[in-house]
């Protein structure tokens, strides 16, 4: 096991998130590797962590003065031996096929805990889409599909949204496709309603969070009423986490942005949330502004060298770290512990650094890890691909339900394999031991390819 994780170091030392993605997974799988000789002598370990397919191209565009630039686009379809290959595309200065390789690979285990026939993949670009026009972002939405086109399609490869891409980029994205093979299929999820999309996509990451965190707190007789919470980010899967919290009766006091973030001591209400939601989809402008229109409110500054994130101090009872990779280090799982956190349940994919993921499960926090509890997105994306296929439109209800139920089965699922593995009531193990042995075996049954 040590062997395959040297192995994969050496071969990229650069990518450094796939490889902390790799060891937690690894280390959590060791007790069904212990078991089951055959997974090794097959070759389970190095095929899983290996890409079925890498996929890197130049992505030429023009800005609104002229100026030609070029970024890299990337599609990493990581394993197919449950479904297509499905995952998100993230558009974000800081995106490297290290990254992309780290989010593919998560993909592959959250895919598989969601119950539907999906396999996992990732792509994105490095392209930046703060302070571009709507013309730039289409014409780099256009040269990216002009290339990523060929490797797609409704039964081979579904992307959708991530970091940087919403619904304005799935429509662009959309339309070249649609222009390129001249069909209309469900080839993107998270299409707007009007033409393919589903209800409740927009929704489903945000709202699964917060399903998932009520079903982990009623293993201890509590539910969400009366909670006081702290959300990182303010884009989609914070909006929507955000929004759930509050329907079912807690209290969210933070968002953030990469620039800083805002504390509401007197928490973010529905008005509030509207004027959010405006600000960062329609005028796509900066979380400060939120002490503008609520003076009430605290706005700090975080600058990326501080060695832990202030938001992490204030007092709460639950935290939703909804905006990227390693958001959380030691220092702010300290904070966090000391201003009495019971529950933390990661909206983005691997906010929390493994050593602060250690000191959660020591001292005996509800810790639900992103593959377990942000699969909603995916899993509704999945209901859109099943609805696209039947050309039918289910009603908002009838994916909320559905929606749930995956949840319910998420949490159950991965309590089940911790308690299998006797590791009882931690959802990193169970999260992984029952994602990694659905696919495994059927890369098993598949032989191999
Ligand atoms: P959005 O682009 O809608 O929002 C991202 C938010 O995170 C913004 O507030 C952004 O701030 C902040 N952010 C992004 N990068 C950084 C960074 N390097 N440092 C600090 N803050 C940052 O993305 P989503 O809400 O869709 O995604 C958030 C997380 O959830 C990601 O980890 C994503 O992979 C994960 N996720 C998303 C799903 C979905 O359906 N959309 C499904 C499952 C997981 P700023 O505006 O300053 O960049
Ligand atoms: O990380 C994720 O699961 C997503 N960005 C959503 C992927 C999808 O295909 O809906």
């Amino acid at each position: 096991m040590e062997n395959t994780i040297e192995k994969i170091r050496d071969k990229d030392p650069e990518q450094k998130e796939f490889h902390q993605a790799v060891d937690e997974v690894i280390h959590s799988v060791k007790p069904v590797l212990d078991r089951n000789f055959e997974y090794r002598q097959q070759g389970i370990l190095e095929r899983i962590t290996e890409p079925e397919r890498v996929i890197m191209f130049r992505v030429p565009w023009m800005d609104d003065d002229g100026q030609v630039h070029v970024n890299r686009g990337f599609r990493v379809e990581m394993n197919s031996a449950l479904g297509p290959y499905k995952g998100g595309l993230r558009f974000h200065a800081s995106v490297n096929l290290g990254i992309i390789k780290f989010l593919a690979f998560e993909q592959v285990f959250k895919n598989s805990l969601t119950t539907l026939s999906m396999g996992g993949g990732k792509g994105g670009s490095d392209f930046d889409p703060k302070g571009k026009s709507d013309n730039e972002v289409m014409r780099f939405c256009q040269s990216f599909m002009m290339e990523l086109y060929r490797h797609i399609g409704p039964n081979t490869d579904v992307p959708a949204g991530d970091i940087g891409v919403g619904a304005r980029e799935i429509g662009y994205l959309f339309g070249m496709y649609k222009k390129l093979k001249n069909e209309f299929t469900g080839v993107l999820t998270g299409k707007s309603l009007a033409w393919g999309g589903s209800l409740i996509r927009p929704e489903a990451t945000g709202y699964g969070v917060v399903y998932l965190a009520a079903e982990m707190l009623q293993t201890r007789r509590q539910t969400l009423e009366g909670k006081s919470c702290l959300v990182s980010g303010s884009g989609n899967v914070a909006q929507f986490t955000t929004e759930k919290i509050i329907e079912l009766g807690g209290k969210v006091a933070t968002l953030s942005d990469s620039s800083g973030y805002v504390y509401d001591e007197a928490g973010i209400d529905a008005e509030k949330l509207a004027f959010v939601k405006e600000l960062k989809n329609i005028r796509r402008g900066r979380i400060s502004e939120y002490k503008e229109r609520y003076p009430e409110a605290v706005y700090i500054p975080v600058s990326p060298e501080r060695d832990y994130n202030p938001l992490w101090e204030h007092k709460a009872d639950c935290a939703f770290p909804c905006a990227t990779q390693n958001e959380i280090n030691a220092k702010d799982a300290s904070h966090l512990l000391s201003g009495g956190v019971a529950l933390v349940c990661e909206g983005a994919n691997m906010p929390t650094i493994p050593e602060a993921v250690d000191i959660f499960l020591d001292h005996n926090i509800l810790f639900a890890p992103g593959k377990a509890a942000n699969a909603g997105g995916v899993a509704v994306s999945g209901l859109e691909m099943a609805q696209n296929s039947m050309r039918l439109s289910w009603p908002r209800k009838e994916v909320d339900d559905r929606l749930k139920q995956i949840m319910k089965s998420i949490h159950s699922t991965c309590l089940a394999a911790s308690s299998e593995y006797g590791v009882e009531g931690n959802y990193v193990a169970g999260a992984n031991i029952a994602g990694f042995v659905k696919v495994v075996n059927a890369m098993l049954d598949q032989g191999l390819v």
